[in-house]
């Protein structure tokens, strides 16, 4: 045996954008601490701290081999002292003691159960707590009132938090291309978010649409979707969405876009004891137009953190504005064009990280 333990020491960039960051994560007792601490504090309007901790989880997740003592760390960026005191309590004792509290507390059981329906976030969950609801069955008993999207989530409960696997997200896909293609024969369907990330179940599916001519797209998605709701008597169909054509476009993001809900039949295999023969499935669309499609990718593509540091990256170290759009040079005072993913990552002075490698 050796007489001494080894232990490597990392160099780390302090931008997850200048990271690759695959599934393969060696630090997840570490990581999954710091994403339900994460989770907690955005729950809690605390985004700040919120990014603190996904920042020190991101970190976490791209390094080669796995953490066992806090010495590997020293000297590495995005380690703040709060996430190192867990991550030292992770080390030493297994678990985390704040870790351990906040998942047993009333108010982040509550908030966790709330903001798992479809249309609630936050905001709403927290008026629900003060008002004394703190699970389903509180709530539907409360009289509260609901909104469309409100309503189908808790009707649909069960199914939208039963993570959705690739094969249906495959099946959605066929679904929402043969929508796209009846309605405007040549449009391009893309897949976008985790599933595009490689990532094996998602808690939904995203969808990028565009048309190779320019102009084309305009007023596309309320076409789609008009077109899945006359399926309606067939196997598979749509339910319900927020922010969708029925409601003026957030001024957020100006694409078009739909939070949805689809109704997807299960394959035989896939049924079960309860003899329901299909699913709600979360299914986002987004209307591109083909001149801002790679931004639009990229944007949508995620992960959410490895979006948030390349818009820290452009800004900071390049004097440039990164949308789902656009990219502005701010001393140049221009757009500038891109038609793929790699333009950007160039025009941004970053080396390519693909799709499978940007799951920070
Ligand atoms: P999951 O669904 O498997 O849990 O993970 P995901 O696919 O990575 O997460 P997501 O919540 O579906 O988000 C996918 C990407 O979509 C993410 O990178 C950020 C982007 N995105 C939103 N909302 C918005 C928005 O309002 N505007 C823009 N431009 N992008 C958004 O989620
Ligand atoms: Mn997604
Ligand atoms: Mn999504």
């Amino acid at each position: 045996s050796r007489p001494f333990t080894e232990v490597a020491l990392f160099s780390v960039s302090s931008y997850a954008c200048q990271r690759r960051t695959t599934l393969d994560n060696h630090n997840s007792n570490l990581t999954d601490a710091l994403s339900l601490l994460a989770e907690n504090a955005e729950l809690s309007n605390e985004d700040g701290r919120g990014v603190a901790f996904r920042r020190a989880a991101a970190l976490l997740k791209a390094l080669p081999t796995q953490v066992i003592s806090m010495s590997q760390l020293r000297g590495l960026p995005c380690l703040g002292e709060h996430s190192l005191r867990v991550i030292k309590d992770v080390l030493e004792n297994g678990v985390s003691s704040e870790v351990e509290s906040t998942k047993q507390s009333k108010r982040y059981k509550a908030l966790k159960i709330l903001t798992g329906i479809f249309g609630v976030g936050a905001k709403t969950a927290d008026r629900w707590i003060r008002e004394g609801i703190y699970n389903l069955e509180q709530l539907r008993d409360s009289g509260q009132t609901l909104n469309r999207a409100q309503k189908a989530g808790l009707e649909h409960y069960d199914d939208l938090n039963e993570p959705v696997t690739k094969a249906e997200a495959d099946a959605i896909g066929e679904i929402v291309q043969k929508a796209v293609n009846s309605v405007l024969p040549g449009s391009e369907v893309a897949l976008t978010g985790g599933f595009r990330r490689g990532k094996l179940t998602g808690h939904d599916v995203d969808f990028l649409i565009t048309h190779p001519e320019e102009g084309k797209e305009v007023g596309l998605m309320p076409k789609v979707v008009a077109w899945l709701e006359s399926q309606k008597t067939t196997r598979n169909s749509y339910l319900e969405s927020k922010d969708g054509p029925a409601r003026p476009a957030s001024n957020m993001d100006r694409f078009e876009r739909c939070f949805s809900i689809f109704k997807l039949t299960k394959r035989k295999e896939q049924e079960t004891a309860s003899h329901k023969i299909w699913r709600a499935v979360r299914v986002d669309l987004v209307v591109s137009p083909i001149s801002q499609f790679a931004f639009a990718v990229l944007g949508w593509t995620g992960s959410k953190l490895f979006e948030r540091e390349l818009r820290r990256w452009a800004g900071h170290e390049k004097n440039m504005s990164l949308s789902s759009h656009a990219l502005f040079d701010n001393t140049q005072n221009k757009y500038l064009r891109a038609t793929s993913e790699e333009e950007i990552f160039a025009y941004l002075g970053l080396e390519y990280i693909p799709p499978s490698e940007r799951n920070a």
